[in-house]
Parts: structure tokens; sequence; C-alpha cells
């Protein structure tokens, strides 16, 4: 029989009312509601920022850390542990500011992991300023004066980092945030989701009433296949993804922009260098002194009481 988890927590989310993020957070409740991950093995990773309070809203294991270093943290996760599911969800400051290094070098790496980019267009949690995905020019009401700073182009970014799935998304179309949570969680390799967010509080430049005019489905279009079907196509769909990337203003591409599971992710390529990985690994080695476990299960569950996940059922 099929399991049933609740993944909601009862805690009081305290974003603003109105706020893109809602629709974040129910599009990955029913994503895992539909995959039926079991939380004990499902590890949601967030860094600092109103996007960064996630994982207490979902019931599964949740690192909040520090302000840029939500990736460092997944990739240890899932290096130390590759049978868990990671989905890690940042601001757009969070992953491309302060955190753009990892970024980067986790699309070189093709890690198992999700990336959920909650993209506001302005730091929300420190009061509205311009950050990396706001384009230069643009003044939203928390700026004296209009961004003197070029925006960076997050689907392009993750392309040329080889992130080897990237698609972007708006956070008030659930069913198809949803299913491209879905999409990314099975695919075979490090997949990147640009999430648009209106920020009601201080970013009314990109707001909900603009999205909903801009946004456009690349699925409308039948002749858009993003899919990479065999290694020889993977030049040629990068080159197309990377065009439709630069299409923004009055209307916006959502979607899939390119997959290619050709790829060796780390873990494969780990794999060749050391033996026994992945089925060996730090998370169920054990750790012996003089021929002896150093600790035993039930005392490993009776220091770490506090931190063990129960699913609600
Ligand atoms: C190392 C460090 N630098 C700066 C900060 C201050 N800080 C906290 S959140 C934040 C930016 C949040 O913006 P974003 O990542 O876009 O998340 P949002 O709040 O928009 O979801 C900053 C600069 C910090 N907490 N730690
Ligand atoms: S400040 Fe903006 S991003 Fe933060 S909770 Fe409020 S509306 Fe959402
Ligand atoms: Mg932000």
């Amino acid at each position: 029989m099929e399991r049933r988890w609740n993944y909601k927590t009862s805690l009081w989310v305290d974003w603003c009312p109105g706020c893109g993020n809602f629709g974040i957070l129910t599009a990955i409740i029913k994503a895992f509601e539909e995959l039926s991950l079991d939380p004990s093995k499902t590890v949601i990773v967030s860094g600092i920022g109103c996007s960064g309070k996630i994982p207490h809203f979902v019931n599964v294991n949740g690192v909040h850390t520090l302000h840029g270093r939500a990736i460092p943290y997944a990739m240890g996760i899932k290096m130390a542990n590759p049978s868990l599911t990671v989905v890690v969800h940042g601001g757009d400051g969070d992953l491309l500011g302060i955190g753009a290094g990892h970024f980067v070098a986790l699309g070189r790496r093709n890690i198992d992991i999700t990336v959920i980019m909650h993209n506001n267009g302005v730091y929300g949690l420190t009061k509205g300023q311009a950050s990396p995905t706001l384009p230069l020019g643009v003044k939203t009401k928390s700026l004296a004066k209009p961004n003197i700073q070029q925006a960076v182009n997050p689907i392009l970014l993750a392309l040329a980092s080889g992130y080897t799935f990237v698609a972007r998304a708006y956070a008030f179309d659930g069913s198809h945030l949803k299913s491209l949570i879905k999409m990314a969680i099975r695919h075979k390799g490090v997949a990147f989701i640009d999430v648009l967010q209106p920020c009601v509080t201080f970013n009314d430049v990109y707001t909900a009433d603009f999205y909903r005019r801009a946004v456009y489905k690349l699925d409308d279009d039948p002749s858009w296949d993003p899919i990479v079907r065999k290694p020889d196509d993977a030049r040629e769909k990068l080159l197309k993804a990377m065009e439709k990337s630069l299409e923004w203003g009055e209307r916006i591409p959502i979607g899939l922009f390119y997959k290619n599971e050709f790829v060796p992710t780390f873990e494969e390529r780990l794999s060749k260098r050391i033996k026994g990985y992945p089925e060996l690994n730090p998370a169920n080695s054990v750790i012996e002194l003089n021929g002896k476990p150093v600790l035993t299960q039930r005392e490993f569950e009776e220091i770490f009481k506090d931190f063990i996940v129960k699913a609600n059922k």
C-alpha cells in the first residue's frame, strides 16, 4: 500500500500576506506528496533570507544554514548519504550574490540534488536592497535611486556552469511549478529551477500583475524540445537554451530550458575512484575503535533523539 505522509509542520508561516513564497511552499509540499517521498530520507537545505525559512514549514529533515552556504551543506549531505533526496532552497541574493561561487561549483560537479531559487529581485529579509537579478536602471520602492549594477541571468549562468536540468517557473502557477519540481527531483544530476517570486513588500516593479501578463509557457510551442536524447545533440540544445534565456521583458518564458542525463554525476565519477562508493559511504560506515563500534545504533539514537524526524502519518 502506498504510504501517505503529512509534509506540513504546524508552525506559523510568517511571510507577508501575498508573498510568492506561499506558492512555492504549496508546490513543494504537493510535489513531495505526489512523489511520496519518505520524510526521513528527504532533506531541505536553505540559507538566510525570507526564502530560507522554508525548512521550518515542511516536515522533512531540514537545515537552515548560513547566508550563501546552503549549497556546500547540501553537497556534503548528499555525498555522505547518496540515498537521500536533497533539495536546496535559496534566495537570489543567497545563491547568486554571496553564494555564487558555490552555485557555479555545483553545476560543474553535477551532484544529484535540486536547487530551487526564490527570485524576487530583492534582498527581502534585509528590507529590499537590489539583488543580483534586478536589472540595471530599475528602481524598486526601497531604492533611493535606480539600480546601478547589471543583473546576472540565472538561466544562462546555470547553463554555462554545467547544470543538467534548467527550468524557470512562476510562483503563482502552482501546478506548473509542482510538475517542474517533480521532474527536477527525478532528474539524474543537478537540477535548477529559477522561480519568479513576487515580493509584495519591497518589489513594486516585478509584481504578480506584471508576471501574469508577461509569462508564457515554452511547452506551448510544439517545436520546443529541450531534452537531449542523444549525446551528440547536447551542444545544439544547450545553445538554443542559452539563446532562449536572453528573452526577458514583456514576454518571459517559463518551463524547461534544458535537460541532459548523459553527463556523469559526481557520484558516478567518484565511484570510479573510491572503492565501494556510493553503496559504502560515510552515513552507513561503522566507526570502530579497537575493533568495536564506537557507538551502537541505540546509543546514537539516544544522543541525537531531539534531531530525528518522525513523520506524521
Ligand atoms: C554572511 C552574511 N552576510 C549578510 C547577511 C545579511 N543578510 C541576511 S538575508 C540577506 C539577503 C537576503 O536576500 P535573498 O537571499 O534574496 O533572500 P530573500 O530574503 O529575498 O528571500 C542578507 C544580505 C547574513 N545573514 N550573513
Ligand atoms: S519581504 Fe518580500 S519576500 Fe519577504 S516575506 Fe515579505 S513579501 Fe515575501
Ligand atoms: Mg531575494
